[in-house]
């Protein structure tokens, strides 16, 4: 059976990790997958999860079966986390998941169980996980225009024009934050023209925010997420604790069903159970035990906040400074953008063979689109960033 198989093309951020592995160059830049880095280069553990955990390990007495949409007590603090007090927690029904890309795939289940011939709209570009998602669970994908290369801003003529072919019943993927892969996000009126339209044409917003607190701070990060659901009679939220806790590895997600009909709140819950029984019974926990922790205990959340906190400013001084850089070493104001970017990433809107150029001659890794991870940057490499993209003339 297996000589049926064929072979599945490499994801490309996951491949340039190893080709950055295997470049011997002892100043190469690695501004490939999306993981936040201190100064040091490295990713570290939070202090508040280091707590938590210690205190977890001494405190925990079973590990058994928690339940097929994980611990309450996690969906409670995960709702106020991302959506405030935007809606009433009756009208959320809420599943752990591994990861937000368990909280993509379960949304997208969910979308097509509901709906076999349902569409998603996807900006251009989005994360290529969405793309390969739908693609493999047969659901048509209409992308709409979002970015703007020639800007480093946003095409909002462009996107607002798309977004007129929704039909109702489409599902709209939207980032609620720090997009991936360009780092350029809607300002808070050209949300509210998103929502209008949205409500005009009957289509739901499926809002994927994996990236809370990286941006302009952890409740500014939720506010595009929280007008959505508190302005249309549906929507759907995967949230990612993977970036904002760094616990990459222990895939902690949650998928939200808000609903302003509080009665189909029920039949979401159980549609949600259902569809983690049918892929692997129960979440996983540990992550989410941490998290729920974190938010539950004032000390702890000050912490966590604080060290997030940090972190945030540490990429926007990145920014600022490499704009600054490249406005001195081009003279002109092209690559300003990096500064009002938000989040891990910009896209630097540079031709893949550009892209290319600069790895062979520069030892600087980023992906083929020309997206880079801000955090993989520090203040010393900043400089020789700037002098490789002026170099390369690009
Ligand atoms: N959605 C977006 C846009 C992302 O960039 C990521 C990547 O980390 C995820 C979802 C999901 O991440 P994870 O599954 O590691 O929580
Ligand atoms: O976009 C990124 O780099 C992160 C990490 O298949 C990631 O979201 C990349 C690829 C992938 C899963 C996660």
């Amino acid at each position: 059976m297996f000589k049926t198989l064929k072979p599945q093309p490499a994801d490309k951020i996951l491949a340039l990790m190893q080709t950055f592995r295997d470049d011997p160059r002892a100043d190469k830049i690695d501004l490939g997958v999306g993981v936040y880095k201190n100064a040091e280069g490295v990713t570290p553990i939070m202090r508040a999860i280091k707590a938590a955990e210690h205190r977890l390990w001494q405190e925990q007495q079973s590990k058994s079966y928690v339940g097929l949409l994980g611990d309450p007590a996690f969906s409670d603090a995960m709702v106020a986390l991302v959506l405030g007090d935007a809606v009433p927690r009756e009208a959320v029904a809420a599943a752990a998941t591994p990861g937000g890309t368990g909280a993509v795939r379960q949304a997208f289940e969910l979308v097509r169980y509901a709906n076999p011939d349902v569409r998603v709209f996807v900006s251009d570009p989005t994360w290529p996980n969405h793309l390969s998602i739908l693609k493999y669970l047969n659901i048509e994908t209409v992308p709409y225009r979002y970015f703007d290369s020639a800007t480093g801003g946003i095409d909002f003529a462009g996107m607002m024009d798309d977004l007129q072919g929704l039909r109702a019943g489409d599902v709209v993927l939207l980032h609620g934050c720090c997009h991936n892969p360009t780092g350029a996000n809607l300002n808070p009126v050209e949300w509210q023209s998103v929502i209008a339209l949205l409500q005009d044409k009957g289509a739901l917003p499926m809002i994927d925010i994996a990236y809370q607190g990286f941006g302009d701070g952890v409740e500014q990060d939720a506010e595009a997420t929280r007008a959505v659901a508190a302005a249309l009679p549906e929507c759907l939220i995967a949230a990612s604790c993977s970036k904002n806790f760094g616990i990459y590895r222990e895939r902690t997600g949650i998928l939200m069903a808000v609903s302003q009909d509080a009665s189909q709140t029920g039949l979401a819950r159980d549609t949600l159970a259902f569809l983690n029984r049918q892929n692997y019974s129960f979440p996983p926990d540990h992550g989410a035990r941490l998290v729920t922790m974190i938010l539950n205990d004032d000390e702890l959340r000050a912490d966590w906040r604080a060290e997030l906190e940090d972190m945030r400013q540490g990429m926007l001084g990145l920014r600022q400074q490499l704009a600054d850089e490249l406005q001195r070493l081009t003279g002109s104001d092209r690559f300003g953008f990096l500064a009002q970017h938000r989040g891990m990433f910009s896209r630097l809107g540079i031709s893949p063979e550009k892209v290319e150029e600069l790895r062979r001659d520069h030892g600087v890794y980023m992906v083929g689109d020309s997206r880079m991870n801000i955090a993989g940057l520090n203040a010393k490499t900043v400089p020789a960033l700037a002098q490789a993209i002026a170099e390369a003339d690009v």
